[in-house]
C-alpha cells in the first residue's frame, strides 16, 4: 500500500437541539475529519475526539497536533501502511486512541475499497440493519424529558438511554417508567459524574428494572465500579474506562462491569473494537456500540460495527435526523426501529462535497 498525500480537515455542524450531558451542554458538533489518498482510492476516518477534554483527556486540536507531527509521518514513512500494521507502526507514540482511530479507519477504508470490500463485510457482521437507540441529554424539567421521550419512541427507537447527574436520576426514571411503561428498554448514563459513596442513591434505580447503568464513576475508578457492582443490581456498563481490549478483560475479569459500550474511538480503531467485541461475545459478555454524536462518515463505521452477532443490545446507532438537520454524507434514517448496514466498498458511503466544504473550517493537506 502507498499513501500519496493524507488531508486533516476540520467542520463544524450545528446540532438540531442542544446535548446536555453531567459534562456540559453542546450546541454545535467539531468534527476533525482525515482524508487518506492512495493510488487506487480514497479513505475517510472521523476523529470522535469533542473540542475540549470533558468526556475523555482527548480534544480535536490535540488530535490534529498528533495526526500532523507523529502518527502520519510514522505511518507514511512506512514502506507499507497495510491498514492491519497502523497500529503497531504507531504504538510507540502513548495515548491519543482517538486520533490514532481516525487515521486507521482512513486507511483501512482506502483500503477496502482499492479491494471492492465492505468494512461490514471486512469485520465479519452477519446482519444488513441494526437496531438504533437514542441517547437523551438532561432536561430542564421532566415535561420537557418527557416529549422528547415520547417523540423518539414515536420515530420508533428501539431504547431510551436517559443522561443522569446527581440531582437528575431517580425522578427522571421514575417520569419515564411511569408515563411509558416497564415494555420500553431503558438505561442511564453518568458519565462519570457520581462516586462510590453515593451507592445508596443509585440503588433506588434498582426497581425501575434498567437495561444498565453506563460509567456511574470515574474512568480509572475500575475497582470502586467492582465494588459498586456488589451493591446495585443494575448491571454496570462501562463506557469511559474501556480503552483497549486488555482494560475490556481486566474490567470484566475485576467485576468492574457486565455489559460494555464499544467505541472504536475510544479503544484505538475498528480492529482493537472488533477484538473487545470478539472476548466478549466468546465469554457471553453483551455488548453495544456507543456513539459520539458522529457524521455519516463515522456513523457508517460504527453501523458497519454494530452489525456484528455479538451485538445484541441496541447502540446509540441514531439516524441522522436526531443530530443534524443537514449531515455531510446522505443521512441514516430509521426505518422500522432500525439503521440499515452500507453495503457499498469500504465505509460505505460519500461525503456530499458541496455540504461539506460549506461546513468546512479549516483543512490542510500533507503531502508524502
Ligand atoms: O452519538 O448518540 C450519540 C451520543 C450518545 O450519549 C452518547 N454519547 O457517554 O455515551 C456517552 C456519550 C458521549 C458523548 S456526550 C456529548
Ligand atoms: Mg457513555
Amino acid at each position: 500500500m502507498k499513501i500519496t498525500a493524507v488531508e486533516l480537515r476540520r467542520v463544524e455542524l450545528p446540532l438540531v437541539a442542544p446535548f446536555r450531558t453531567s459534562f456540559g451542554t453542546q450546541t454545535s458538533r467539531e468534527v476533525l475529519l482525515v482524508r487518506v489518498v492512495t493510488p487506487e482510492a480514497e479513505g475517510w476516518g472521523e476523529c470522535v475526539a469533542f473540542s475540549e477534554p470533558l468526556y475523555s483527556s482527548e480534544y480535536i486540536e490535540a488530535a490534529a497536533d498528533m495526526l500532523r507531527r507523529f502518527l502520519i509521518p510514522a505511518v507514511t514513512a512506512h514502506p507499507d501502511p497495510d491498514p492491519y500494521r497502523i497500529a503497531s507502526v504507531t504504538a510507540p507514540f502513548k495515548g491519543h486512541r482517538m486520533a490514532k482511530a481516525a487515521l486507521e479507519t482512513a486507511v483501512l477504508d482506502a483500503e477496502l475499497r482499492g479491494r471492492g470490500v465492505p468494512l461490514a463485510r471486512a469485520l465479519g457482521a452477519t446482519r444488513d440493519r441494526v437496531p438504533a437507540g437514542v441517547s437523551v441529554g438532561i432536561m430542564n424539567s421532566i415535561p420537557d424529558l418527557l416529549d422528547t421521550v415520547r417523540s423518539y419512541l414515536d420515530e420508533g427507537y428501539l431504547r431510551i438511554k436517559l443522561k443522569i447527574e446527581p440531582g437528575w436520576d431517580l425522578a427522571p426514571v421514575r417520569a419515564v417508567r411511569e408515563h411509558f411503561g416497564d415494555d420500553v428498554l431503558l438505561q442511564v448514563d453518568a458519565n462519570a459524574a457520581y462516586r462510590l459513596a453515593d451507592a445508596r442513591q443509585l440503588a433506588k434505580l434498582d426497581p425501575f428494572d434498567l437495561l444498565l447503568i453506563e460509567q456511574p464513576l470515574g474512568e480509572e475508578d475500575l475497582r470502586e465500579h467492582a465494588e459498586l457492582a456488589r451493591l446495585l443490581r443494575t448491571p454496570i456498563c462501562l463506557d469511559e474506562s474501556i480503552t483497549s481490549a486488555k482494560v475490556a478483560v481486566d474490567a470484566l475479569l475485576l467485576g468492574a462491569t457486565s455489559v460494555i459500550n464499544i467505541k472504536p474511538g475510544r479503544v484505538g480503531g475498528y480492529l482493537e473494537a472488533k477484538r473487545i467485541h470478539d472476548v466478549c461475545q466468546a465469554h457471553g459478555v453483551p455488548v453495544w456500540c456507543g456513539g459520539m454524536l458522529e457524521t455519516g462518515i463515522g456513523r457508517a463505521a460504527n453501523v458497519a460495527l454494530a452489525a456484528l452477532p455479538g451485538f445484541t443490545l441496541p447502540g446509540d446507532t441514531s439516524a441522522s435526523g436526531r443530530y443534524y438537520a443537514t449531515d455531510i454524507t446522505t443521512p441514516f434514517v430509521l426505518r422500522d426501529g432500525h439503521i440499515e448496514v452500507p453495503n457499498a466498498p469500504g465505509i460505505g458511503v460519500e461525503p456530499r462535497l458541496d455540504i461539506l466544504d460549506d461546513l468546512t473550517t479549516s483543512a490542510e493537506v500533507i503531502k508524502t
